[in-house]
């Protein structure tokens, strides 16, 4: 009998167990789900990211980046209300929620997006309000990482730091090397078709494509 290691080092969910990721959004600021997409379907996205050309504020480089790929092929839209995805958005941020964007990413060898931020602060709150049991802060803005490789930590996988959400402020201390209640950020290894969604409070950060010879693909659904 052979067995697999297990990679993940956050919490992991089934895809329908939308109480658990709601939960976990509010505990942690984030929830990975294993095996969302199916192979084939990751294949057809890598492929269909390889055909993108850059148009408004695109960028190619090191770094391909392409924004609102909805806007350029049917093909995008499934990802758009992506059962189970779509059923945790809404249970978060409410049966009107909608997307605010769609990225199609390629980091080459050699992209470095380390840099941790929140991705928005709608208010500060002092911590120790956020840490009254009484309240409970709502989910406005959420993105789901849908990755289309398997991510190890030399193929620059998403950094985050757990409950970072209820600091209450986007002013990062010691900004390169944070840490939060004695959590630092922490990769989030994965596989190819796994969905990590996060809510826009916590502390994350993208980071470096240490291969000479890997890409990372990866599609963002902004709520
Ligand atoms: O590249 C990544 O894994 C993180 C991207 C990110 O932090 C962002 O888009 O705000």
């Amino acid at each position: 009998m052979t067995t697999v290691a297990n990679i993940y080092r956050q919490k992991t969910f089934d895809l329908h167990d939308t109480a658990g990721q709601v939960k976990a959004l509010h505990e942690d600021g984030f929830a990975l789900i294993p095996g969302v997409v199916p192979a084939n379907i990751v294949e057809e996205a890598r492929e269909h990211i390889d055909r993108l050309t850059p148009i408004g504020f695109d960028r190619q480089s090191v770094t391909d980046h392409y924004k609102c790929v909805f806007n350029r092929d049917s093909f995008w839209l499934q990802f758009i209300d992506w059962p189970g995805i779509i059923d945790t958005s809404e249970a978060a941020m409410g049966s009107e929620c909608h997307i605010i964007g769609q990225s199609a990413w390629r980091s080459h060898p050699g992209h470095n997006g380390w840099g941790p931020h929140t991705d928005r602060i709608f208010f500060e709150l002092p911590e120790d309000i956020l840490a009254d049991p009484r309240v409970k802060l709502p989910i406005y803005l959420c993105t789901a990482h849908f990755y289309l490789n398997d991510i190890d930590e030399e193929l620059c996988p998403t950094y985050v730091i757990p409950g970072s959400h209820l600091s209450g402020t986007g002013n990062i201390p010691n900004r390169n090397d944070p840490e939060f209640h004695g959590r630092k950020l922490e990769p989030v290894l994965c596989k190819a078709g796994d969905v990590l969604i996060f809510r826009c409070e916590v502390w994350h950060s993208g980071s470096l494509n240490r291969t000479t010879d890997r890409t990372r693909y990866l599609l963002q659904v902004h709520y």
